[in-house]
């Protein structure tokens, strides 16, 4: 057979690097990075290289997998999973309601045209609610904030990069990350540029990264931001800084904003964040100052204990500085498929419109927290959680609390895993169901769209056929529907596209080929409805999906951005950002009371990503065999002087809910008093051989977990600047 170079893209992370594919006898052979991709122009990183090692893994998933009574898995026909399954699932509806099942959908479901919004449908025809994702792990504050703000928890402004004067980055380490809730290829190069133009990076983060050691460092202690930047609004606001027509004409309610700011002077903030008041009041003045500036957050942002409130600030603080919605600002998504208007449309953009059952927290589109998962199967009562599949994730490693949940797991009446993998999870799943990898189905990352600096949109077939008997995770859903006898999914179709003019043409465009939809003819009316769209025939030269299949590499669709798109975005009435509110007003008193450190546990724990590792996978690689690769925590030298620790030594990290004990690394990348331990570690007795043997330890075992624990206003988990105490664990008993 001869050997094929296709154009596609990886699906691992946000760039979605272009990558060309080799392909010899339906194998993968080479996956290399696509210097002709108009944005990512040969850029790719260690992970992306590497998924040619998970595309051809022995250890892979490739055949239906069914519970022995003795607790191994034999292979079944795809025919006997999906009846047994279905006939299970149907006879637990009967008992106990469609509301007693439920889905957590992984992290890899967000690369998919279609992965999230099928499960969506399923839980929709069960009249289910309970639906978990890692978003309370990693974005529901962010989300919140935008809820907040703008009136929609999906509209989520991006810094401008290609233009700005001063970036400003809050717990973001994108040299490693590669950039999250944004999509700009090569960001060390974007970084650099900003630098070239005599422009500034700062990196505010409690650990001097990659990032932070390339650029400016504000060593910030974890959980500390809300107060740094309360009290840079408190220099901005004091000294005349604002931008008072800008406020004026985008904003109501920043009477709350600044009384608050005005009880956080610098001096107290220092006390509370670490930062020094002299260099807090520096930078208010230089980003308040920069011709254009944008401040952008990520998880380090996300995961504190007032995590809502600082996304919310951070939009405030580009706001009030008249950087939002200006070029070299913060800039809304261009929309080729306009998100926040469909979502709208099909009533999906909600927030605390319900609550859990147990916890009483507010949904954040229609998602609800996985730390609850546990709480919500061992709880009696209607809805209590019986049957639960698992796609895309691996919430035993993923979500705090995870002891609890691998027990209470045992206690379902059903669980089932689609994944590539027996992951931790799925170790104890009743049946394994296995996914097409994103090089084996086509595709196009609706979710990403408005993250691109460069608006920018493509299309990939798959470039091989699934291995084994693996199956695009929308199919398996689809035949698990038909088991319970839902509607095929039109009905949300016609929700999508709505009744307008465009909405009743494009589905009688769709009507002849009535039936199946497909997520291929799915993003082909989304994006032939949208701004760019070819209109069914009404404007020649538009977007389609065919259109975008004569463009293997994708189509750029503007150079930038654009700016003064503000009231397009804003979904409260008289289309102004809002900066008050009892969700902010509360949350700011919170921060204002808060307590001090905790004098048993004097450490704050933060996380810490790897170049090799996403999240729990990809640890399955040939390098993860070197134990250099492995898991170990980052503890200042002080620190460790404290306990006797030394380096390459064993430590013990404990909280109120346990212990766990990792090599350390003694080193003053971390702030004094900071710890930093990735999470996604702690592999055993799962179906990846190689992440079994390189261990380490499940951090989430010991994060908080409780009701308690959880942010009222988001129930977001707090998984960073949680206080711990260490020992070393040679000398502890
Ligand atoms: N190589 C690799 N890339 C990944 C992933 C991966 O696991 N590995 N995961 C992907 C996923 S799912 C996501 S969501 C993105 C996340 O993208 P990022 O958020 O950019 O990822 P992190 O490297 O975790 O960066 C968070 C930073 O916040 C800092 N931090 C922790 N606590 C605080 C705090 O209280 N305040 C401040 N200011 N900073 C704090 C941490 O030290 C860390 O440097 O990355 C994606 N990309
Ligand atoms: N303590 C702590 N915990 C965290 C975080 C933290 O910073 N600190 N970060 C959180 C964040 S940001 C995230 S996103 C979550 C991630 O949490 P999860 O999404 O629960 O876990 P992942 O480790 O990403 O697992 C992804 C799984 O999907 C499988 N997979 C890959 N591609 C596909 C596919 O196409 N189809 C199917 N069906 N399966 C596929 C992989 O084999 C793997 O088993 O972890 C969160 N947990
Ligand atoms: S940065 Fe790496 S993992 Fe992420 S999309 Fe690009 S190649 Fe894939
Ligand atoms: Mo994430």
């Amino acid at each position: 057979m001869p050997t094929v170079e296709k154009p596609t893209f990886c699906r691992i992370c946000e760039p979605t690097c272009g990558m060309v594919a080799t392909v010899e006898d339906d194998r993968l052979v080479r996956i290399r990075p696509d210097k002709d991709h108009p944005v990512t122009a040969g850029f790719s990183c260690p992970k992306g290289l590497e998924f040619l090692h998970v595309q051809n893994d022995e250890d892979r998933v490739l055949h239906p997998l069914r519970r022995r009574p003795d607790g191994s898995f034999e292979q079944v026909s795809w025919e006997t999973a999906i009846s047994e399954i279905g006939a299970r699932l149907r006879e637990i509806r009967r008992r106990h309601g469609g509301g007693s099942i439920g889905w957590y959908g992984g992290n890899p479901t967000a690369f998919s045209h279609s992965h999230a919004l099928w499960i969506g449908w399923f839980l929709r025809g069960l009249g289910s609610r309970h639906l978990y994702t890692p978003n309370t792990q990693d974005t529901s504050s962010r989300f919140v904030a935008s809820a907040l703000l703008y009136g929609s928890p999906v509209v989520v402004p991006v810094p401008d990069l290609e233009r700005t004067d001063f970036a400003l980055l809050i717990g973001t380490n994108p040299l490693v990350s590669r950039g999250s809730l944004i999509s700009a290829g090569n960001l060390r190069e974007r970084f650099t540029e900003i630098v070239a133009r005599g422009g500034r990076v700062v990196v505010v983060d409690p650990r001097r990264t990659e990032t932070a050691r390339a650029f400016e460092h504000v060593g910030v202690r974890p959980d500390g931001d809300a107060w740094l930047l309360l009290a840079m609004l408190h220099v901005i606001f004091t000294e005349g800084l604002a931008d008072e027509a800008a406020i004026a004409r985008q904003s109501t309610g920043v009477g709350t904003l600044r009384d608050a700011a005005l009880k956080c002077p610098p001096d107290l903030a220092e006390e509370r964040c670490g930062v020094p008041a002299a260099e807090i009041r520096t930078l208010a003045r230089d980003f308040a100052r920069a011709r254009t500036a944008a401040a952008h957050g990520r998880t380090g942002a996300c995961l504190g204990r007032h995590a809502t409130l600082v996304n919310l600030l951070i939009d405030a603080l580009n706001l009030v500085t008249g950087n939002l919605d200006r070029e070299g600002g913060l800039l809304f998504g261009r929309g080729t498929i306009d998100l926040p208007r469909i979502a709208h449309l099909a009533g999906i953009d909600t927030y605390d419109t319900y609550r859990s059952r147990v916890g009483d927290l507010p949904e954040v589109i229609g998602q609800l927290p996985a730390p609850l998962m546990a709480e919500e199967i061992e709880t009696p009562g209607e809805g209590q959680l019986r049957a639960l599949l698992v796609s895309a994730g691996n919430p035993v490693l993923s979500v705090p609390g995870s002891n609890r949940l691998e027990r209470a797991l045992g206690q379902l009446d059903l669980q089932v895993g689609i994944d590539l993998y027996v992951n931790e999870t799925h170790r104890h799943a009743d049946y394994v169901l296995p996914a097409a990898s994103f090089y084996e189905r086509d595709d196009l990352v609706i979710a990403a769209l408005d993250f691109h600096l460069k608006p920018f949109v493509q299309w990939t077939e798959a470039v091989v056929p699934p291995r084994g008997e693996a199956r695009p995770d929308w199919e398996i859903i689809e035949d698990l529907a038909r088991e319970l006898g839902f509607a095929a999914l039109s009905a949300p179709a016609t929700k999508l596209v709505g009744t307008g003019r465009f909405g009743r043409l494009a589905l009688r465009a769709l009507a002849p080929a009535a039936g199946r939809l497909t997520p291929e003819r799915l993003v082909d009316l989304l994006l032939r409805t949208g701004r760019d769209g070819d209109w069914f025939g009404l404007r020649p030269g538009g977007l389609s999906v065919a259109k975008l299949k004569e463009n293997p590499r994708g189509v750029v669709l503007a150079e930038h951005l654009e700016a003064g798109t503000l009231k397009r975005h804003v979904f409260h009435r008289g289309r102004k950002v809002r900066l008050d509110g009892d969700v902010v007003e509360a949350e700011l008193a919170r921060l204002l009371e808060s307590a001090r450190p905790d004098a048993d546990y004097p450490l704050l724990l933060i996380g810490r990503r790897d170049v090799r590792s996403h999240n729990s996978w990809m640890h399955n690689t040939p390098k993860h065999r070197d134990p250099e690769r492995r898991q170990y925590a980052m503890v200042h030298p002080k620190d460790a002087a404290d306990i006797g620790l030394s380096d390459g030594e064993v430590v013990r990290v404990s909280t109120a809910k346990g212990s766990i004990e990792i090599p350390a690394r003694v080193t003053d990348e971390v702030v004094a008093g900071c710890i930093a331990v990735p999470h996604g570690w702690g592999h055993r007795d799962a179906g990846w051989q190689v992440a079994n043997a390189a261990g380490g330890a499940n951090v989430n075992e010991v994060l908080p977990a409780d009701v308690a624990d959880l942010e009222r206003a988001s129930g977001m988990a707090h998984l960073n600047g949680v206080p711990v105490r260490i020992e070393a664990a040679a000398l502890s008993g």
